[in-house]
C-alpha cells in the first residue's frame, strides 16, 4: 500500500474523509474493539496533555511540549508496534508512550525534572526521550543494525519532527539505514513547525517523504490527523522492516495545535485563521465521526471514555507528586563515573544555594 503513494507526486495516504468515510481498500480492517482502543488511547493523551499544561502553569511541572492535535500521530504508530519492537522517541510523544503502555506517572515524573521519570521498566523497549534534535536517529539506526546482526524478529521505530530533517544526524541515520538495509522505520511528525520555523524554511524539497528516494528506500506521505492511515502505514513498514526489507520513511502531515513548549508563544509566528483550519481536522473529532458510523461511538460511550481518561489521569498525578523531587546531585551524578574536581566545585555551591530540604 506504502508503494501506490508516491511522495515525489504530492500524493498523501488518507483512509478517513473529514465526514470519517473511509476508503475501503485501505481500511485496515481492525475489530471493533480495537477500533475503539485506538480511541481510548487519542482521549486519554488529550486529556494527559491538557493536564501537564495545567500542572505546568501551576507551578508543579516544568518546561513542557504539548501533544495537541498530534494524537492520531502518536497512537497511530504505537498502535502498530509489537512487544518486541524497539522505540527511540523525541519530547513530543505523550500518546505513544501511553499507547505502549509506559506508567504515565513517570511521565510526568521526567517532566516535572527529574530523570527518573525515565527509566524505562523492564519488558518496555523504549529509549529514553531525546531532547538533543535529531539525535536519536542514528541511534535507531545502530539499534537496528543490533537487531539485524542478531537475528532478532523485531523493527525499530523512531519518532522526530520536520525540524530534525535539517540535522547530520538525519541524513546519517537514513544513508546508513539505506545502505545497510537497517529494520528501521523512520516516522517524521510534520506539525509544519520547528518553533517558529516554518516547514518552508526548512528545505527546498516538496516533501519530506521524498527524502527517502535519495536514501534508496521508500517514502510515504500519511495524513497525520488520521489514525487509520498512520496505523496502516506503520503496521505494513513494520513488516517490511521485520522481513528484511529494509528501512521505511513515513511523514506524517499534521499540525502543532499548542506552543512549541510553555515557553513559547506561537501566536507571535502564526494566524489565527491557520490554527483554526487545522481545528476542523482535528483527529479524534474524525475518528469519532468514523466510529459514529459504525455504531461504535454513542454520548454514552464518550461519557464512559472521559471519565476513565480523567481517572486514568488524577491517579498518575498523585503518584507522580508523592515521589521525591529530584536531588542537586541528579544533574551531576550519571556524566561521569565520578564526579571530577571542576564539578565538585559547582554541585557545593548549588548545594549552598539550595534550602536545607532540597540539597
Ligand atoms: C541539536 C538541537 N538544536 C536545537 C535545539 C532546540 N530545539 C528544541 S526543539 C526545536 C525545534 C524542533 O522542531 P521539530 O523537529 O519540527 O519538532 P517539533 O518541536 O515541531 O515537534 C529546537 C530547535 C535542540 N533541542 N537540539
Ligand atoms: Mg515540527
Amino acid at each position: 500500500m506504502i508503494e501506490r503513494f508516491n511522495p515525489l507526486k504530492g500524493e498523501r495516504l488518507r483512509v478517513l474523509d473529514d465526514e470519517g468515510r473511509a476508503v475501503p481498500d485501505l481500511d485496515p480492517g481492525l475489530a471493533d474493539a480495537e477500533l475503539r482502543l485506538l480511541y481510548e488511547r487519542m482521549v486519554r493523551t488529550r486529556a494527559a496533555d491538557a493536564k501537564a499544561l495545567k500542572l505546568q502553569r501551576q507551578g508543579r511541572l516544568g518546561t513542557y511540549a504539548p501533544s495537541l492535535g498530534h494524537e492520531a500521530a502518536q497512537v497511530g504508530l504505537a498502535s502498530a508496534m509489537a512487544r518486541d519492537d524497539w522505540f527511540f522517541p523525541y519530547f513530543r510523544d505523550l500518546g505513544a508512550y501511553i499507547t505502549l503502555g509506559y506508567p504515565l506517572a513517570d511521565y510526568y515524573h521526567f517532566w516535572m525534572g527529574n530523570e527518573a521519570g525515565m527509566r524505562t521498566p523492564d519488558g518496555l523497549n523504549i529509549f529514553p526521550i531525546a531532547i538533543p534534535v535529531g539525535s536519536q536517529v542514528p541511534q535507531a539506526v545502530g539499534a537496528g543494525i543490533a537487531v539485524k546482526y542478531r537475528k532478532l524478529s523485531a523493527a525499530v521505530v523512531t519518532t522526530f519532527g520536520d525540524g530534525a530533517t535539517s540535522e547530520g544526524d538525519f541524513h546519517e541515520g537514513l544513508n546508513y539505514a539505506g545502505v545497510y538495509r537497517t529494520p528501521n522505520v523512520f516516522v517524521c511528525v510534520n506539525n509544519q513547525f520547528a518553533i517558529s520555523v516554518p516547514r518552508s524554511r526548512q528545505t527546498g524539497a516538496a516533501t519530506l517523504a521524498q527524502k527517502a528516494v535519495a536514501y534508496g528506500f521508500a517514502g510515504v506521505q500519511v495524513d497525520g490527523n488520521d489514525v487509520l492511515a498512520v496505523f496502516a502505514a506503520t503496521r505494513e513498514a513494520l513488516a517490511i522492516a521485520r522481513g528484511g526489507g529494509g528501512p521505511t520513511l513515513i511523514e506524517a502531515f499534521t499540525y502543532r495545535m499548542g506552543d512549541h513548549t510553555t515557553s513559547d508563544d506561537a501566536a507571535r509566528y502564526r494566524t489565527k485563521e491557520e490554527v483554526q483550519e487545522w481545528e476542523r481536522r482535528d483527529p479524534l473529532a474524525r475518528f469519532r465521526l468514523y466510529l459514529g458510523r459504525k455504531r461504535l461511538w454513542d454520548e454514552a460511550y464518550e461519557k464512559e471514555v472521559q471519565a476513565a481518561a480523567a481517572e486514568f489521569v488524577e491517579k498518575a498525578v498523585s503518584e507522580a507528586e508523592a515521589r521525591p523531587p529530584a536531588s542537586a546531585e541528579d544533574i551531576f551524578s550519571s556524566t561521569y563515573s565520578s564526579i571530577p574536581p571542576a564539578l565538585e566545585v559547582q554541585l557545593a555551591e548549588l548545594k549552598a544555594s539550595l534550602p536545607e530540604g532540597r540539597r
